[in-house]
């Protein structure tokens, strides 16, 4: 397989991106680690392009603890002959001087003062990194990048250069918070919580520099697991102080721990149930040992039935978050953060909001993505999520005269797509995921389309190509309608999974029927879907707050991209877009393989215009994608016409 020339991508800060501030004569003022690092920075750059180490400043950022720029927020001010960034700290000067970096020659062009501060406090990136190799789910659960970049042969790594190259992207896409360990914690793995503190202590210090705070997460049972205890109750006396010590110890190695991260009782992991305690009480637990700290619980809300009988037609998965948490609010502790995936099952390639967000006002509460593509082809298929993201964070779960998800979020959290890769995320282009998803925890609102100019003038310097614009234009041709791609080629309608069981890579259309997970399409000869009205089916609809419990009840006014989310229909229903189910899964799945069969002609059209190495990576990437399209479209075809029976309108050949 090909790699970058020298080791290891450079991403969105090639030396390149960094000439109009290189070629200028920079001033940091201040004091602390942070502005030392902005300092390093501007050295970094000047150093590589020749600036002026006397004479007047073009550029200015200053530490003035006198401003309202708030903690990570800076002012930016472009007059004449004179550039200045102004922060209230020192994160907010290291923001500012990336956000000089992408504005390139134009941070140099007269403009009106404006302070810039992130809408959402805390910008956290999950890792489901284990220490061991996992036998079944390998390094990385869930990873497609390659090992961890934090743990090797058993413990962290020796050499964390690369740990620190990461912070510093982070930082330039606005990212301050992270977890180094999977959230389906192994025995192994609790370790880090006490006797093993010193590895995890080892990565904070690298990712500090860059203004990112570390989380950990933890074992609900870490008690009985490493402490000898007989119980984890959390209304245990002895349990409390267990986990009092064990936060006490992490903070005497590291000072500005960020907090845990939790998942109990779901998919196996310990949890407060099996003390007949809540999860409002298990929170409590890990929230009262932190709290003196300052820290954080991040409590997970992905609990639900993983052990289902596919014929008990009364139990619901997209239910179960609500179901478990709804009645809890108002009894979580001030420093514990609900952690909610973005839609009620799990990262599929459509779904709706999940009625939880919104439904807790008296709860902090943490949105989850995944840029990880579990579900969207696995760093294999060009699959830009910025989109998908953005519609979730502008979605207003109490209609047009309430807020949106961007503004309910405490916490934007997202599943990290990294891993010791040498392009960091495997396909070189599936960056942009996590460089997106951390322009938009910043800026909830920001326009994905804008966000990918600004990745990929970033990344490929076009301005510095032979051909600038057809760069530009080959890029945005590949990567901006890439998610809606990927849709029409995989499960259609808002239906989910049909993927290969245990991997979720390619497809089954049966690969989930008759399992345990509460994943289901209920496909026959007469139609498809699932009724989630309250009317006639399993009440989901209902979890919604007006106009949504109303728009999704009926199929009348649910969108068409999510008809069999949340509707049995039969195969002649005809969707608003005027075309019925059936020819609709016929058209879209062709369509699908047709845009992957042209964007990676777009892509071949691009060499010589992107640097060889990425080329390569990226070609062999696109004859698997336009493979596994392939196979997507002729099972799905094929098992609809099969179990249909109605053709084709248009006379295509199905198998
Ligand atoms: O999407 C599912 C994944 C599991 C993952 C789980 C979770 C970490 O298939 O691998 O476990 O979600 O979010 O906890």
């Amino acid at each position: 397989m090909s790699g970058p020339p020298a080791g290891t991508d450079p991403a969105w800060l090639p030396d390149e991106a960094f000439r109009a501030v290189g070629s200028r004569r920079v001033q940091v003022r201040g004091e602390g680690p942070l502005v030392d690092t902005v300092r390093a920075e501007a050295a970094r750059a000047r150093a590589r392009f020749g600036g002026a180490a006397d004479g007047p400043a073009d550029l200015v950022l200053c530490l003035d603890g006198s401003g309202d720029e708030g903690p990570e927020g800076f002012t930016l001010e472009r007059t004449a002959g004179r550039t200045t960034v102004t922060a209230a700290a020192p994160a907010g000067l290291l923001y500012g001087f990336f956000e000089v970096v992408r504005l390139g020659e134009d941070a140099f062009v007269e403009a009106p003062a404006r302070t810039h501060r992130p809408a959402v406090a805390e910008r956290m990136l999950n890792h489901w990194d284990n220490v061991d190799v996992h036998p079944v789910m390998g390094q990385v659960e869930r990873g497609y990048a390659g090992g961890s970049l934090f743990w090797q042969d058993g413990q962290a790594r020796g050499d964390l250069a690369r740990v620190r190259a990461y912070g510093r992207l982070l930082a330039a896409c606005g990212i301050n918070a992270l977890s180094v360990n999977n959230v389906n914690v192994h025995p192994a793995e609790a370790r880090l919580l006490t006797d093993r503190i010193t590895e995890v202590a080892a990565i904070a210090d690298e990712l500090r520099a860059y203004g990112i705070r570390t989380h950990l997460s933890v074992s609900f049972a870490a008690p009985v697991l490493l402490g000898g205890l007989d119980t984890a109750d959390p209304l245990d006396e002895d349990v409390r102080q267990w986990w009092r010590a064990a936060a006490d110890h992490v903070y005497a190695h590291i000072p500005d721990f960020g907090g845990f991260v939790v998942k109990a009782d779901s998919e196996g992991q310990p949890g407060p149930f099996a003390y007949g305690r809540s999860h409002a009480d298990g929170a409590g637990l890990l929230a009262g040992a932190l709290a003196p700290h300052g820290g954080t619980v991040h409590w997970r809300a992905f609990v639900y039935d993983h052990t289902q009988d596919w014929r008990d037609r009364t139990t619901d998965r997209a239910r179960a978050a609500y179901d478990h948490f709804a009645p809890l609010d108002g009894q979580f502790a001030d420093n514990a953060v609900l952690q909610v995936k973005h839609g009620p099952m799990d990262f599929q390639v459509r779904e709706p909001v999940s009625p939880v967000i919104g439904a807790l006002p008296h709860t902090e509460v943490a949105v989850e993505l995944q840029v990880t593509q579990e579900y969207t082809g696995q760093q294999r298929h060009v699959c830009a999520l910025a989109p998908l993201w953005s519609q979730v964070l502008r979605f207003r779960p109490e209609g047009a005269e309430g807020p949106t998800v961007g503004t309910i979020a405490d916490s934007l959290v997202a599943v990290s797509n990294v891993g010791d890769d040498p392009y960091w995320t495997g396909h070189p282009l599936a960056q942009f995921n996590l460089y997106a998803f951390g322009r938009l925890a910043w800026n909830p609102d920001a326009d994905p389309d804008q966000l990918l100019t600004e990745w990929l003038e970033l990344t490929f310097t076009p301005d510095r190509s032979a051909e600038p614009e057809r760069l530009r234009a080959g890029l945005r041709a590949v990567l901006a309608g890439s998610w809606a791609t990927y849709e029409k080629y995989t499960a259609p309608l808002g239906v989910g999974f049909m993927v290969q069981p245990g991997h979720h890579y390619g497809p089954s259309v049966d690969g989930y029927e008759y399992s345990p997970w509460g994943t289901y399409h209920f496909a026959d000869r007469d139609g498809v879907g699932v009724d989630r009205s309250a009317a006639t089916g399993t009440g989901y609809a209902a979890q919604y707050a007006k106009p949504w419990r109303e728009t999704y009840e009926s199929a009348d006014t649910c969108p068409d991209d999510l008809l069999l989310f949340f509707h049995h229909v039969p195969y002649g229903h005809v969707l608003h877009s005027g075309t019925t189910v059936i020819q609709h899964i016929y058209d879209t799945h062709f369509e699908g393989v047709a845009e992957v069969a042209a964007a990676r002609e777009v892509w071949a059209s691009l060499a010589g215009l992107v640097r060889p190495d990425v080329h390569e990576r990226v070609s062999e990437r696109y004859a698997e994608q336009e493979r596994c399209a392939r196979e997507w479209r002729d099972q799905i075809n094929s098992y609809f016409l099969r179990a249909s029976g109605v053709p084709d309108a248009h006379g295509r050949r199905i198998h």
